[in-house]
């Protein structure tokens, strides 16, 4: 058996076209070098800053990922794309175009013996009551549709405002390095684990790469980011470690 790879946060369309390019051809050589051994690929949302598909046209970027990861499926690689607070508007696209499995929401697997809790680690926990509801109504039916309207100069220019706004209020959140115990994702995965039998709790979001036992059998995984910290998680011989991509 190959090896399962987990990345997120790669937040492409950002700080501006020509910063995320670089970073989108690096994460493309990431991906060069571990197709050899993939047997399986988790990208854990906000792949990219901002997403919003229409019928009939997607934003005009991130060519190379995506086709990359078109060449990845054709060849067999089973590629997840956990939607995430930046990119959650994706319809079929992904799917048809790309050949990708986009998840809406957890994803509990189960692979080779060991057990996973897959998220993108936004909203899990009881507190961020306002932000709940605005990501309810961003997700709604009548949401979409209203979108649908707007012509895309206006509805997608209006998309990378949105993600602008909403990464400026989660770049306060992530600068302050809270304790462990005030982490959603740690009081959610210990509060889980509790009734569920589960090896590992992956998360991103948080662009803060963690690796914490919550108990004898079970870890806590955050991701990182791609955007300074280049880090992914592999699974192999039933465990997870974390990793930075050099190159
Ligand atoms: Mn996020």
């Amino acid at each position: 058996m190959g090896k399962v790879y987990f990345a997120s946060d790669f937040h492409l369309g950002v700080p501006n076209y020509e910063e995320s390019l670089l970073r989108e051809k690096k994460v493309v050589r990431w991906l060069n070098q571990i197709e050899s051994d993939c047997d399986t690929l988790f990208l854990m949302g906000d792949i990219f800053d901002f997403w919003y598909e229409y019928n009939t046209v997607i934003p005009k970027y991130y060519a190379r990922l995506l086709g990359k990861l078109a060449t990845m499926t054709d060849r067999g690689i089973k590629i997840y794309f956990f939607k995430g607070n930046h990119d959650m508007w994706t319809f079929e696209y992904l799917n048809k175009e790309v050949g990708l499995e986009v998840i809406d929401e957890e994803l509990l697997i189960t692979i080779d013996k060991t057990r996973f809790y897959l998220h993108h680690g936004d909203a899990l926990w009881k507190g961020e009551i306002s932000y709940k509801f605005i990501r309810k109504l961003f997700r709604s039916r009548w949401a979409i549709w209203l979108f649908h309207r707007l012509h895309p100069n206006f509805g997608i220019g209006l998309a990378k405002l949105l993600s602008v706004s909403s990464r400026k209020k989660n770049s306060v959140k992530d600068d302050i390095d809270i304790p462990l115990e005030q982490e959603y994702q740690y009081q959610f995965a210990m509060d889980h684990a509790s009734n569920n039998e589960i090896d590992f709790y992956i998360f991103g979001h948080r662009h803060k790469p963690m690796d914490i036992p919550l108990n004898n059998n079970t870890r806590l995984i955050n991701l990182g980011d791609w955007i300074t910290k280049f880090t992914y998680a592999v699974l192999e011989d039933n465990n997870v470690s974390l990793h930075t991509y050099n190159d």
